[in-house]
């Protein structure tokens, strides 16, 4: 009865209005952008991409723009970077992922997986998706804050997207792999402009074919966005629609199908990264031996100056100081 009674608030937008309208404080920072960008709504009203149609397109991260490969070298700051991260960032405009190799040190992986352990030991881990997902585990732990906030990771993500990237919208922390369907993380952190967020995903133990590593679908970023209106999603003016979002993985399927996209899996040893674009399409392979974890984070950021929601749930991104 209580479970019945979450989904249907939860089905109604005017719960999340509420919700936001007390929550005024973390939507602040999109006053300023809303007025900026000409969205006349207020920062608590539900907003999704229907919304952004009469602005226009905005204007897009530089890479989706220009070949990442011609023109990465000429940005002021390219040098900065090793080798390897360059040659990353030139196959950005094509690949729409990039790998970092040994970025984290073994004593790093070592003190976030303790910190995790010590969530859940403590009962504080915040569990969502029937145990698979522990969010937010960046503004519990002081030490698994200050450990991702590497400069050069910042210094990496700004440099892709063209605009500073300071500090993570959100972190999930998985103890086996999340088996989850191809989806692009537009559908849940979407921009106006589209295109400004990267996902940073850290592997926090070795990571192969039998544990269920990420899979992604190489250059599927430069498809189209699919958003709301480009699935059955039977949303009305007051509710959300309650199979929205499998029939958004259901559209999703039919673009891998139609454009016969092949997958890659990121086979890892702990401390690598793989940072993938706003809309590369991936997911989560099935897990094979079922006695094995797949211990590791993701941590979304969004650019500044952009305005965050959530495209199916037509929330706004509340933001918290972490
Ligand atoms: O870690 C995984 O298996 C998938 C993560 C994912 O899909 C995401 O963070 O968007």
């Amino acid at each position: 009865m209580l479970d019945y009674l979450r989904n249907q608030l939860r089905s109604l937008k005017l719960t999340y209005t509420v919700y936001n309208f007390l929550h005024q404080r973390k939507l602040r920072h999109n006053e300023q952008l809303y007025r900026r960008y000409g969205l006349r709504k207020r920062v608590y009203q539900s907003v999704s991409s229907d919304d952004f149609k009469a602005l226009g397109a905005g204007e897009p991260p530089r890479f989706d723009v220009h070949d990442s490969r011609q023109v990465a070298a000429s940005y002021p700051g390219f040098e900065q970077f090793s080798l390897a991260i360059q040659e990353g960032i030139r196959s950005w405009s094509e690949r729409g992922y990039m790998v970092l190799r040994g970025f984290f040190t073994a004593d790093e992986v070592a003190t976030i997986n303790s910190e995790i352990e010590r969530l859940i030991g403590q009962g504080e881990a915040n569990w969502r998706y029937s145990h698979v997902k522990i969010m937010f585990a960046i503004h519990q732990s002081e030490a698994i804050r200050r450990i991702v906030a590497k400069p050069e990771l910042h210094a990496v993500l700004s440099f892709l997207l063209g605009k500073p990237v300071t500090q993570p919208f959100q972190s999930i922390n998985f103890i086996q792999g999340s088996q989850q369907r191809a989806h692009s993380d537009t559908i849940h952190m979407t921009t106006y402009p589209l295109g400004y967020m990267v996902a940073a995903w850290i592997a926090l133990e070795n990571i192969d074919a039998s544990n269920g590593p990420v899979f992604y679908y190489p250059g599927s970023h430069r498809l189209p966005y699919v958003l709301n209106n480009d699935y059955p999603h039977d949303n009305t003016h007051f509710t959300i629609g309650e199979s929205a979002y499998k029939a958004y993985e259901n559209a999703i399927d039919a673009v891998v199908q139609q454009n016969q996209l092949q997958p890659e899996e990121f086979h890892a040893q702990a401390g690598d990264v793989l940072l993938w674009h706003a809309n590369l399409l991936h997911g989560g392979t099935p897990i094979q031996d079922a006695h094995r974890t797949r211990q590791s984070m993701v941590l979304h950021y969004f650019a500044e100056d952009v305005i965050c929601y959530h495209e199916i749930t037509q929330r706004p991104a509340l933001r918290a100081k972490s």
